[in-house]
């Protein structure tokens, strides 16, 4: 039985990767180690139910509880924690600099002091910063790290300390930068489950800007199969950057959404544009695909129907969430009151 050590199981693609390698995989158990913070979710992992993963509630800045949670043997670690949304990091950077950064410095620590084989990393495309508007550029592994938010600055922060791992220490890792994900589960502070949730409660579609941006969509599960091609056969100390050449427009992904649930476009407000907004992300997935036989499974027309579903048959879930702190996070954020529902 291999073991590993999964971090941010409880969020969004921690908990779709859980689910996948479990399903998949006969002889692995899973440690789960989240900190359940606002976005971390029990509910992700109401259905795993398997004795093979066992979740443990710690914050990975933790030195003495993640020494304790890391099982001996342990295969992999997968370091899938992280404050996550762009928009609370120009609110406020300090908790994204302390978990997407010393928080990666205590789980490499514990790696080597506890011989864990391989240091999985899941960074993101944004550490690449921001590509012009309209030209044929892409984002490759060659790409310099030139991050944009604070968000984007801790994270680019976390490979740099992982590099430093590896050529100090010697610890074995490997990392992920994936585009924009989608899918079930995913907090709806990020465009997707925002504009469905509001789409379906009749609440306006805050478009930013002119609704121009460009994002390079992936459905969860394709960055999940990535990442597990990166654990088993990617080259120690390289990048690896994930994306389905799937290139949309901000305002094209919410007039989709609206389409798909037979609502009118008037429900869409431009609004004040974010700080430091990036143009354009898309990514070369050519190293990828050719050195690990990766290929995106999910067509974009399904993986969006199937996520509208997703949300139009777990309303509770998101309601729970709409209900709860996220209500003061959206006045603060937009100016406005969400429906009751
Ligand atoms: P998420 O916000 O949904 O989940 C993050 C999880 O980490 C939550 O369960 C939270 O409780 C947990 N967490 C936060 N701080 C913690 C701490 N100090 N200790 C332990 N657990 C903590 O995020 P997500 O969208 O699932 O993203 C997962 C990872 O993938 C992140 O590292 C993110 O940077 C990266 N990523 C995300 C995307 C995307 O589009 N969502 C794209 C590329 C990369
Ligand atoms: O209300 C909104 N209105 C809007 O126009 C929100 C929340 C977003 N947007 C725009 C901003 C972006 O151009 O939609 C685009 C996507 O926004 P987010 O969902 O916040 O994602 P993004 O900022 O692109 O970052 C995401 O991709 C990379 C994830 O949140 C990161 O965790 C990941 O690393």
């Amino acid at each position: 039985m291999k073991k590993f050590f999964v971090t941010g199981g409880a969020g969004f693609i921690g908990s779709a990767f859980v689910r996948l390698v479990l399903e998949e995989n006969e002889d692995i158990s899973i440690v789960d180690f989240d900190a359940l913070t606002y976005a971390g979710n029990l509910e992700n992992l109401k259905d795993v139910d398997d004795a093979r993963h066992t979740f443990i509630r710690g914050d990975i800045c933790d030195r003495d509880s993640v020494l304790n949670a890391v099982p001996d043997g342990c295969d992999a670690i997968f370091n899938f924690a992280a404050e996550s949304h762009v928009d609370r990091s120009i609110h406020s950077a300090d908790e994204f600099l302390r978990t997407n950064i010393i928080g990666t410095q205590v789980l490499l620590d514990a790696a080597r002091a506890k011989n864990v084989r391989r240091f999985v990393q899941i960074s993101t495309d944004e550490v690449m910063g921001s590509l012009p508007d309209e030209s044929d550029d892409y984002f490759t592994e060659d790409s310099p790290l030139q991050p944009n938010s604070p968000y984007a600055a801790s994270k680019a922060a976390a490979e740099f300390v992982l590099r430093a791992a590896r050529e100090t220490f010697g610890v074995d890792t490997v990392t992920t930068r994936c585009g924009n994900n989608y899918g079930p589960r995913q907090f709806p502070e990020k465009l997707i489950p925002l504009m469905i949730a509001n789409a379906i409660n009749d609440d306006p579609l805050p478009v930013y800007g002119d609704g121009k941006n460009v994002r390079d969509w992936i459905f969860v599960d394709d960055h999940c199969r990535a990442i597990w091609k990166v654990y088993e056969n990617g080259r120690s100390g390289e990048a690896y950057n994930i994306g389905a050449r799937n290139e949309k427009y901000n305002i094209d992904v919410v007039k989709s959404i609206l389409d798909a649930l037979g609502k009118p476009h008037d429900l869409i407000a431009f609004v004040t544009d974010r700080l430091g907004h990036d143009r354009r992300y898309a990514i070369d997935p050519a190293k990828v695909e050719d050195e690990l036989g990766w290929k995106p499974q999910m067509t974009w027309e399904n993986g969006l129907q199937s996520t509208i579903d997703w949300y139009l048959n777990n309303q509770a879930w998101v309601d729970n969430i709409r209900n709860g702190e996220y209500r003061n996070y959206y006045k603060a954020m937009y100016g406005a009151e969400l429906k009751a529902t």
